[in-house]
């Protein structure tokens, strides 16, 4: 098995940590990275060429999660943390969920997905269009899983396509309390509140847990 040198080791002491996430997906790690601050490198899989696609073959978010770390942490040293998240709308069975990336179909965009979202919810009133963000880090060492934080932010879907900032279904999600969706608030605000912020909370505990 081919490994590389280490991506979340410890670091020597005037290197800055590095944190591995096992994602292709840059706007996962674009907000780790602002969530964790300067004083952390995080980078991905699109920059470490050998490591495998993993399939997602889970039926929740914490089964995915656990894949991918899982998975990628049997080709690198030291830990690895991966990111299942999605959309979980009430009135479609909470649907996309674990689909939420391929919603519309393989290789389908976000823009895609959120319009297929649309038009399922046509017409239904507010009352009924409540939906959920969830998000669930797995953090993995040689093939094992270490750890899971799950994160939770509710709302409801709006009518149509909202804003142009964040990705994914942000401009169709209204977290509860604001008239704006995800695609309209800042960065700041998204990441008050998100479900990856609250998970990746608890991972950041955790880690320092471990000195
Ligand atoms: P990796 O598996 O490589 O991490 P992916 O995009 O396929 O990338 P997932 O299987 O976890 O990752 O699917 C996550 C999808 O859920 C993502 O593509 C978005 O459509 C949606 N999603 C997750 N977090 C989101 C967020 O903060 N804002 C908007 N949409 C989000």
């Amino acid at each position: 098995m081919e490994t590389e040198n280490n991506p979340s080791a410890k670091p020597s002491q005037h290197e800055k940590p590095e944190i591995l996430l096992a994602t292709r997906n840059k706007h996962k790690t674009r907000e780790i990275q602002t969530m964790l601050g300067e004083g952390v490198l995080v980078t991905d899989a699109t920059q470490h060429e050998h490591l495998p696609e993993i399939e997602e073959t889970g039926t929740t978010f914490e089964e995915n999660s656990k894949l991918k770390a899982e998975g990628i942490s049997l080709h690198v040293s030291g830990i690895v943390l991966a990111d299942d998240s999605g959309l979980e709308v009430d009135a479609l069975g909470k649907e996309p969920g674990v689909y939420s990336a391929r919603y519309a179909g393989p290789g389908c965009t976000d823009e895609e997905n959120t319009a297929l979202v649309l038009k399922r919810m046509k017409g239904f009133p507010d009352e009924v269009r409540t939906a959920r963000f969830r998000c669930v880090l797995a953090v993995a060492e040689n093939g094992v899983t270490l750890a899971t934080f799950d994160g939770t932010v509710e709302g409801i879907l709006a009518h149509e396509v909202r804003g142009v900032g964040g990705f994914g279904y942000d401009p169709i999600f209204m977290p509860i309390g604001y008239k704006e969706s995800f695609g309209e608030l800042s960065s700041e605000i998204k990441h008050s509140m998100s479900h990856r912020s609250r998970a990746l909370a608890q991972f950041r505990e955790w880690w320092a847990s471990r000195g």
